[in-house]
């Protein structure tokens, strides 16, 4: 083990599911029920600064430069409770986080935070892990940040505990046109989400039982090269999804009417011929998934909707890495 530097910054950038992850297998290991498939966007990021410090008491967690809430500072200690027991010592930490997009609010911010977290600890601790073994510390704290620490298209299979980047790769390079609806944080958070539904909606064993067959469609067109196939099934796996949230008892809906206006957009360009497919996280956003011609065709047709606030165009970005810029 190298001599530990006891400070690090990482990047890791947020990804968004075309398969999606939505239900644990087992709550005590985070493992996922459905296994998932995502694209690590180039435009969406989270940069952590962990630092060790050999005097503090307890950890101190700021993020986009506020105090952390007790639930969210806990989050953070566990997994540098991992950290500092592969480490070998009991240093508190500094934690400094900061995203470039809104946090919470189905944007994916957990999956890019705990991520570029478990990368600064991990280097900041001197310990060398191989990627996958970052990423296994990651989704201990949040199932879709195992995906988050490799870049392009990456899977997390149903009930494992390490994300994998798709091989070989897809052929397709894919635009991910992210339509922000709103910027408020989400009412429920994911994992609260996930158990409601799993606990009360009568749907939730049918989205379980056929989320691998969707899976399977969106694997084999990326390798294919079928764009048509990718997106018609990237669009099915959210609706299949929030068809289970809908089901939950109270239910869970995090769409809104603009979320269904775009969608009804979507569905007019393509029958116009420009092939876009619509898929949604926790939250109203609608993340659009294109072909780098149709780029300019989607974002002045999102554009119309009144209640589209801005577009994001995403490319397919990088595995997460150590930075020098300051957090
Ligand atoms: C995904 N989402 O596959 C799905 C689609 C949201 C909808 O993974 O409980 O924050 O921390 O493991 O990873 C968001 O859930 O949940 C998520 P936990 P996480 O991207």
């Amino acid at each position: 083990m190298a001599a530990p530097r006891l400070s690090a910054t990482a990047q890791a950038h947020a990804n968004i599911a075309l398969a999606k992850y939505w239900g644990k297998l087992d709550d005590a290991e985070n493992l996922p029920a459905t296994p998932s498939l995502s694209l690590t966007l180039d435009r969406l990021f989270s940069r952590t600064k962990v630092s060790f410090e050999p005097g503090l008491s307890e950890d101190t967690v700021v993020l986009d430069g506020t105090r952390a809430s007790e639930p969210r500072r806990a989050r953070v200690s566990a997994l540098l409770d991992r950290v500092r027991k592969l480490a070998g010592f009991g240093h508190r930490a500094e934690v400094r986080s900061f995203n470039n997009f809104p946090t919470a609010s189905g944007l994916a911010s957990s999956a890019s935070g705990f991520a570029a977290l478990a990368f600064a600890a991990t280097h900041a601790a001197g310990l060398e892990l191989a990627p996958s073994a970052i990423s296994d510390l990651a989704r201990q704290s949040s199932a879709s940040a195992a995906r988050s620490l490799f870049g392009g298209l990456v899977e997390l299979g149903a009930g494992e505990r390490v994300a994998s980047p798709l091989s070989p790769a897809s052929p397709l390079d894919l635009r991910l046109v992210v339509a922000v609806v709103t910027a408020e944080s989400k009412a429920v958070g994911s994992t609260d989400g996930m158990r409601l539904t799993r606990e009360t909606s009568p749907y939730y064993g049918a989205w379980v039982a056929h989320a691998p067959a969707v899976f399977e469609r969106i694997r084999a067109g990326l390798l294919e090269g079928s764009f048509s196939a990718v997106g018609e099934a990237t669009e099915q796996s959210a609706l299949l999804m929030h068809a289970s949230m809908f089901g939950a008892d109270p239910p869970l809906v995090y769409l809104s009417s603009t979320t269904f206006a775009i969608l009804e957009r979507l569905r007019s360009l393509r029958e116009a011929g420009t092939l876009a497919y619509g898929t949604m996280d926790a939250g109203p956003h609608v993340k659009v998934l294109c072909l780098p011609e149709s780029v300019a065709r989607v974002v002045s047709s999102l554009e119309e909707i009144p209640a589209v606030r801005e577009t994001i165009i995403c490319a397919a970005g990088p595995s997460a890495h150590l930075i020098e810029a300051p957090v």
